[in-house]
């Protein structure tokens, strides 16, 4: 059987995912056969060449006149447009793979955990930090009790991309397209890997945060003529209560000169604790009972997760590996019809903890998550 995918978007994701579905034949070859058949998107000549570069068949500015011809729907458009086609698409038992995070607001994110909990199609959100192998056995290291009781997380995610006051708008900086600033587009991460990373006991439930909008208005002419406002957070910043008892503190920014792409976690339990950096994607660091300090391992062996599809050990893997593995995840849930996750309800999850950071800092005081 082959699938017959739809991918909405084409620039950063959209290249992102479409590597990753050229990549599983060769190197998953137990992966269901798949049909790059129609990139949708709204300028018609920026369309044809990127699907002449991305490997499409065909190209489509309306997605609604395609969804009776694909299986698979990748929602990878800005935020805004992630709430109807995806609604649409699993009404019409089409799978959806839709980018983070799940919507702008936690009202359309709720309508859509409603719209797969009544399709019998897959819905997944592609938190791709999951699928590194380092990210995966540090799961299996804290779901074994390798690290005790966990009592403090740990997690920044940060970027210097806004640190000149005039870097261009994009759809990024405003609120009705993207929701929130660095909080839905990099805490999203973090939070998400907390839950991957502690399982039942990766449950948040109170926060107090603050957000920061530091440039209000940006050019979006070379010129640097006409402006637009910013209407969301540069930065944000959360502590919050796991239900486990465990304190964790949040942190991201798109200020924080000097680091290009800093997604970071540490996790400290009652009996070890470990790091994790994308900066160092083949690495984790562990402290175990009886060390000194932090020792490095790399997890670069044929008996990691997903290594042995990839080099021979010590052969490090890349940031676009996280999409090949997800991809292979998700489209064997979609044709074995198993569920996959992160599903929309765990974007739902971690969209009530952004909502939740927002009301604390608008409210200025904890906020408890029903
Ligand atoms: O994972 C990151 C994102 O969530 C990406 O590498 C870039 O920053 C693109 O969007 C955010």
């Amino acid at each position: 059987m082959t699938l017959d995918i739809g991918v909405l978007g084409y620039r950063f994701m959209g290249k992102a995912h479409a590597n990753a579905l050229a990549r599983l034949p060769m190197f998953f070859p137990d992966a269901p056969d798949v049909n790059r058949h129609v990139l949708i998107g709204r300028n018609e000549t920026a369309l044809e060449s990127a699907a002449d570069q991305l490997g499409f068949s065909h190209t489509a500015t309306e997605w609604a006149d395609v969804l009776s011809d694909i299986d698979v729907l990748y929602n990878l458009g800005p935020n805004h447009v992630h709430v109807e086609p995806s609604i649409a698409a699993l009404e019409a038992g089409v799978s959806v793979f839709c980018e983070k995070p799940l919507a702008p607001t936690l009202s359309a994110a709720k309508r859509m955990a409603e719209a797969a909990r009544e399709s019998n199609a897959i819905a997944g959100i592609a938190f791709n930090y999951r699928y590194l192998p380092a990210v995966q056995y540090a799961r299996q290291r804290i779901m074994s009790g390798d690290l005790g009781e966990i009592h403090h997380v740990r997690a920044r995610y940060l970027q210097d991309w806004l640190v000149d006051p005039d870097a261009p708008w994009s759809w990024r900086l405003s609120e009705e397209m993207a929701g929130s600033g660095s909080l839905g587009d990099l805490g999203a991460h973090s939070i998400d890997l907390a839950r991957f990373l502690l399982g039942d006991a990766g449950q948040i439930d109170r926060v107090s945060g603050q957000l920061r909008t530091f440039v209000d208005e940006r050019p979006v002419d070379t010129e640097g003529e006409q402006t637009r406002p910013v209407t969301v957070d540069d930065a944000y910043s959360a502590q919050v209560t796991f239900a486990s008892g465990a304190m964790g503190t949040f942190e991201a920014s798109r200020f924080a000169t000097g680091h290009e792409n800093d997604n970071t976690i540490e996790i400290n339990g009652s009996a070890g604790s470990l790091r994790f950096s994308l900066e160092r994607l083949n690495e984790l660091e562990l402290l175990e009972p009886g060390d000194r300090g932090f020792q490095t391992i790399m997890i670069t062996d044929p008996d990691d997760p997903y290594i042995d599809h990839w080099w021979p050990p010590g052969h490090t893997i890349g940031w676009e590996h996280t999409f090949v593995h997800e991809n292979y995840e998700f489209l064997k849930s979609v044709q074995n019809n198993t569920g996959y996750t992160p599903s929309f309800a765990d974007g739902l999850a971690v969209q009530r903890v952004l909502d939740a950071i927002e009301e604390s800092d608008e409210r200025g005081e904890w906020i408890e998550i029903g």
